[in-house]
């Protein structure tokens, strides 16, 4: 086996990187994030606690040890042939990885409501198998007790309150709505081929959305093409199949679900940006850069659901910016011109004039400013 994955089925990321393993054919196995795994493998590997956690036995000593889902596919399609999930051309590829940033660090918020606020029981049993396999199920479900605290304490820093879980919850219902009338005309995102977008989707919409239970009689029922889409996109593979749109088509869908992004999303980006600014001002090149930068107020929701909450300032989500602007600063005028008539049309123009606040590289796991 080339690959190994450690990382559990009740995990976000998980299960995006699973869905692309399986998409992309490599031979993987993977291996479950118990607490001995922790121990032994992730730890002293990566440094702190996280999954996933992939290592390619390439050959050097110890293999190549990759985390943060982003990088592992990177990784994968820099060293594996065949179709890849960036589409080629300008609109497909920029509109790619907005969308894959929405799924990672916008979908994440009704991801981790609804798991805490009706699954509770079914992901503190879960989070015990996998730490503890070898417990009896209530041993299990005890053993739980603080890595649950430590999760579901982290709903209020992604601005899930009593004041806002109205609005989460009308704008996830929206979110389906909209891509399941989508997936009503394709079989994903871009065409037949799953992109680097649709595992940015699916990290939330599977592991929690849909196999979650309360979730997924909620998703079945109000969006069953969506769940259909994520049990394909996680299902066991099958060659590398489809397609993206010819012409560098953006489906109807995709820009609704643009605007969706430019309406929530990129609002708290910019906020994040402005704090980020002011924090590196004065910090040597290559300084880690804090997980929280503290808290603002951001509006969450859609249309008339939207409330003003508190939320922790999350820099992360600027690093999966700044592959956004990277690309598009890297097309020629015709391709910019094209990808900012995009942006534009879809209520996102201020990526246009956006000015980043610091480069920022991801350095020993973790996220830091450029050197
Ligand atoms: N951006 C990271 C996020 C990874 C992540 O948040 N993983 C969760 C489990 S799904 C975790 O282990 N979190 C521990 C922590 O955030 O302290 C990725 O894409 O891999």
């Amino acid at each position: 086996m080339t690959y190994t994955l450690i990382g559990t089925p009740v995990s976000l990321y998980s299960g995006k990187v699973r869905g692309y393993l399986r998409w992309k054919n490599v031979a993987f196995t993977e291996r479950l994030s118990t607490r001995e795994v922790y121990k032994a493998d992730i730890l002293p590997r990566v440094g702190w606690p996280v999954i996933p956690v992939v290592i390619h036995e390439d050959g050097s000593a110890h293999g190549t040890t990759l985390q943060d889902s982003t990088d592992i596919i990177d990784h994968v399609e820099a060293c594996a042939p065949g179709p890849s999930v960036y589409p080629d051309t300008p609109r497909q590829r920029l509109a790619a990885l907005i969308l894959e940033l929405f799924g990672d660090e916008w979908l994440v918020i009704p991801a981790m409501h609804y798991r805490w606020a009706y699954n509770r029981d079914f992901a503190q049993q879960e989070f015990g198998a996998t730490s503890h396999p070898h417990l009896s199920p209530d041993e299990q479900f005890a053993a739980a007790e603080k890595a649950v605290g430590f999760f579901s304490g982290s709903v209020g820093g992604l601005g899930v309150n009593p004041n806002s879980v109205a609005a989460i919850e009308a704008a996830y219902e929206d979110f389906l709505a909209v891509f399941d009338d989508h997936l009503g005309e394709h079989d994903t995102l871009f065409g037949s081929r799953p992109s680097i977008a649709d595992y940015g989707l699916l990290g939330p919409l599977y592991a929690h959305l849909l196999r979650d239970p309360k979730s997924g009689e909620l998703m079945r029922r109000l969006a069953p093409r969506v769940a259909r889409w994520a049990e394909a996109c996680h299902a066991p593979q099958h060659g590398l199949t489809g397609d993206f749109l010819p012409d560098d088509e953006i489906p109807s869908g995709v820009a609704r679900l643009l605007q969706r992004f430019a309406a929530q999303q990129l609002p708290v980006l910019l906020d994040t940006a402005e704090a980020l600014r002011s924090w590196a001002e004065g910090q040597a090149p290559g300084t880690e850069v804090p997980r929280i930068l503290g808290f603002h107020k951001a509006v969450i929701g859609h249309g008339d659901s939207q409330v003003e909450t508190d939320r922790a300032i999350i820099p992360y989500a600027l690093w999966m910016l700044q592959r956004v602007t990277d690309f598009r600063a890297s097309l020629g005028a015709e391709a910019r011109a094209s990808v900012d008539e995009m942006l534009r049309n879809t209520g996102a123009a201020k990526l246009i004039d956006f000015v980043p606040p610091a480069r920022l590289q991801r350095r020993h796991f973790k996220l830091a400013l450029a050197d």
